[in-house]
């Protein structure tokens, strides 16, 4: 499963001078062509609740892994990292951006204490490497 959080489906539209001229379709038909035998759900919410029963949808479902860019929730949700600590399947956080090159208050990832890993600063590329990390992380599993 690839969860974006709050904004990411404004990609490409607004603002190209942080993020790129990438949309989250052109980021999600990457995924698709590159990774063709994977069954991707792709989710996106501005809603922090949506973002944990996405999260709680995991847990019920039939989900190997979850790569996710949990936008500016990234820095600020307790809810999302506690419903992530319930979650006992590979997760992979990933960011366009390198969070720890832009400002002081995107330096904490409180989401990313409750993941495997976390992949920042690669542009959409970040994203395949997340993917990356979860086969590698389901491989170690078996
Ligand atoms: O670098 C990333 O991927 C971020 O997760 C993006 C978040 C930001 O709050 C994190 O610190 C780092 C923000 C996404 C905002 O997306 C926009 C899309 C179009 C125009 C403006 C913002």
């Amino acid at each position: 499963m690839i969860i974006n959080g709050p904004n990411l489906n404004l990609l490409g539209v607004r603002d190209k001078s942080v993020y790129g001229s990438d949309t989250l379709d052109d980021i999600e038909s990457l995924l698709k062509t590159t990774y063709s035998d994977i069954d991707f759900i792709f989710i996106q919410s501005n809603h922090e609740g949506d973002l944990v029963e996405a999260i709680h949808s995991v847990r019920t479902g039939n989900v190997d892994a979850v790569v996710a860019n949990w936008g500016g929730f990234t820095h600020t949700s307790v809810a999302i990292h506690d419903a992530l600590e319930l979650l006992d399947i590979p997760k992979v956080e990933v960011h366009l951006s390198n969070i720890h090159a832009r400002e002081e208050f995107r330096e904490r990832s409180i989401t990313g204490k409750a993941m495997d890993g976390i992949i920042t600063g690669f542009g959409p590329d970040s994203y395949l490497l997340g993917v990356e990390a979860g086969i590698k992380l389901l491989n170690r599993k078996k």
